[in-house]
This record gives C-alpha cells, sequence and structure tokens, in this order.
C-alpha cells in the first residue's frame, strides 16, 4: 500500500494489534469450542482407522456449535508435512498423530491450537523423548511471556530449549548458544515460535509483513529466523500463539548442503534411532495482559501422562 492507503492499513492494524472486550468473548468462545474437538479427536482414536475419521470427530464438534474451521485442518500421522491436508492414511500403532485444528465464531473470530498423540496411547521411549523437549519449550516460552517482551526473544527462546534438549539426547553435538546462531536447531524446527491471532488465523498477514513486524523491521534471511511471522514487542491486549515443533523433513534432512554444513553438529546415527518421529508440535492460544499471559487453550493439557489418559 502507499500513501493514503498505507496510512489507512497502519490505522487498521493499531486497531487490530490489540482486542476489545467483545472480541476476546468471542475468541474465548473460538477457544473453548476447539479444546472440546481436540478432546473429543483424541477420544476417537482408539476406534479410529484412518485419519478422516479423527477429523470427522474434531470437525464434528464444531459444526454442532456451529462455528466453522478457522483453517484447513492438519490432522495426520505424517506431521512433518507442514501444511498436510491428506487425511486417507490408516492409523497404526506406532504412529504418532498430530492435528492442528482451530475453530472460527461466525462473527469470524478464530482459534488455533495443535496437539501430537500416539495412536496407541502409548508414546513410545524415543517419542516421548522428543515430545518432552517440544513441551519444554512450549512451557518456558509461554512462562516469560507478557507486555513489553520481544517475540523474536520467545522465538529464540525456543530454539536454545529445543537446542539444548537435542544436545542432551546426543542428536546435536555442541554448545546449545552456538548451534543457534549456526541454525541448528532449524533443522528440525524449521518455522517460527508462533503469530498473531484474532480476526483471521494468521492474522492480518494479508497485509504483508507490515502488521506482523514493527514499523523499521524487515525479515532476516537467516534459515533459523526467516520464517518468523511476527517480531514486535508484546503489548496488553494481543493474542498469539506459542507452537515449537520437531519435525525430520527429509527435504531439510537429506539435502546435499545440509549435510555438508551440518556433518559434524548432528550424530546423524542416533538420529536414525528416532525415525518413529516424524513430527511433534504443540500449539497454544495466548493472550498478552498486563500481568503476564493467559492460556486461552489451558483446559486441553499437553503433558505425556493426561494426554495418554485421553486416548485412554
Ligand atoms: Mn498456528
Amino acid at each position: 500500500p502507499q500513501e493514503i492507503d498505507l496510512e489507512l492499513t497502519k490505522a487498521i492494524i493499531s486497531l487490530r494489534l490489540s482486542h476489545d472486550d467483545t472480541a476476546l468473548r468471542e475468541i474465548k468462545q473460538a477457544a473453548a469450542v476447539t479444546v472440546e474437538a481436540h478432546k473429543a479427536g483424541i477420544a476417537a482414536t482408539k476406534n479410529a482407522k484412518s485419519e478422516a475419521n479423527i477429523r470427522a470427530a474434531m470437525e464434528s464438534i464444531i459444526i454442532s456449535h456451529n462455528m466453522t474451521c478457522a483453517y484447513g485442518s492438519i490432522v495426520t500421522v505424517y506431521g512433518e508435512v507442514l501444511h498436510n491436508e491428506q487425511y486417507y492414511h490408516p492409523l497404526q500403532t506406532g504412529d504418532l498423530l498430530l492435528a492442528d485444528v482451530g475453530a472460527e465464531t461466525t462473527l469470524g473470530w478464530a482459534s488455533d491450537v495443535t496437539r501430537t498423540w500416539p495412536v496407541s496411547g502409548k508414546f513410545s521411549p524415543t517419542q516421548r523423548d522428543i515430545y518432552d523437549v517440544v513441551l519444554a519449550a512450549h512451557d518456558t516460552c509461554i512462562s516469560q511471556i507478557k507486555a513489553g517482551v520481544e517475540y523474536l526473544d520467545i522465538h529464540l527462546l525456543a530454539a536454545k530449549v529445543i537446542t539444548e534438549g537435542l544436545v542432551d539426547l546426543g542428536i546435536l553435538k555442541g554448545k546449545p548458544e552456538d548451534l543457534v546462531e549456526m541454525d541448528a536447531h532449524a533443522l528440525f524446527f524449521p518455522h517460527g515460535v508462533g503469530h498473531l491471532l484474532g480476526l483471521d488465523v494468521h492474522d492480518m498477514e494479508d497485509l504483508g509483513d507490515l502488521a506482523g513486524y514493527e514499523i523499521g523491521r524487515e525479515r532476516s534471511s537467516r534459515f533459523g529466523l526467516g520464517f518468523l511471522r511476527l517480531n514486535r514487542p508484546l503489548i496488553p491486549g494481543m493474542l498469539v500463539t506459542i507452537e515449537p515443533g520437531f519435525y525430520q523433513v527429509p527435504a531439510i534432512l537429506n539435502d546435499l548442503e545440509m549435510r555438508q554444513k551440518y556433518q559434524n553438529i548432528v550424530h546423524w546415527e542416533k538420529l536414525e534411532k528416532f525415525s518413529d518421529v516424524r513430527g511433534i508440535r504443540i500449539e497454544d492460544d495466548i493472550l498478552i495482559t498486563t500481568e503476564g499471559a493467559e492460556i486461552l487453550t489451558q483446559e486441553l493439557p499437553s503433558n505425556i501422562d493426561a494426554i495418554e489418559k485421553l486416548v485412554g
């Protein structure tokens, strides 16, 4: 946008960056229905035969509340395909199922939540190890959120916690700070830690980076930073997602340049032991308040014991 259009765009952004009480009432309804949908999806796993069965269980809750899906649901045993929208795969013992599903109210306010759970009801030891790394990143990031904090620093915190976890598991070699500098985290976490949420799921992304990026800031060209959708200081009333993940994306991990660059940094043989972990993401909706953060989707558990119990 140019001239008057640019001024109008900036005005819209300033209004939409922070949500008023009416918006928050809607958003909380969308969040509550989304939590119910996820619980239904997890509970349906026992008798489900395919991804489509789980998707149906989840979306039927949303539809029965007279809401719609805020975006095309991701319900997949191939969690490493980041925007997978195929649902025909059978569910097999040993698979992890990743579900990224959110409701939208009739006025258009969105929710955006991801959980990953074991089809069998029990995480394998390797799945458990990686899940706990992702959960540590998720919990640590949320604990540090409050007005005034830079979202970029939250992203870097996720990168650090994931890197530390992968060093502890013997998958990465080196000092976590150095590894994050080298973008080694992005081999397994190749996206940003989250984004703005509101009337759209990636709110105002149709305005390019004008909304997501503070004036004067531009996207980094670094592999480990360039996919960050939000780079602003957090303000009260702002709604963001926190969604760290771990993925084994063949196009990244089998890329010759990547292999060469990170040859001595990744313990490739050790990594092979984790082949039953294709993709894990844990995502919640976080409202920034003057005191800190409110997790709008808190009623949906994320720890291993509670998730296993819900699968049954
Ligand atoms: Mn999201």
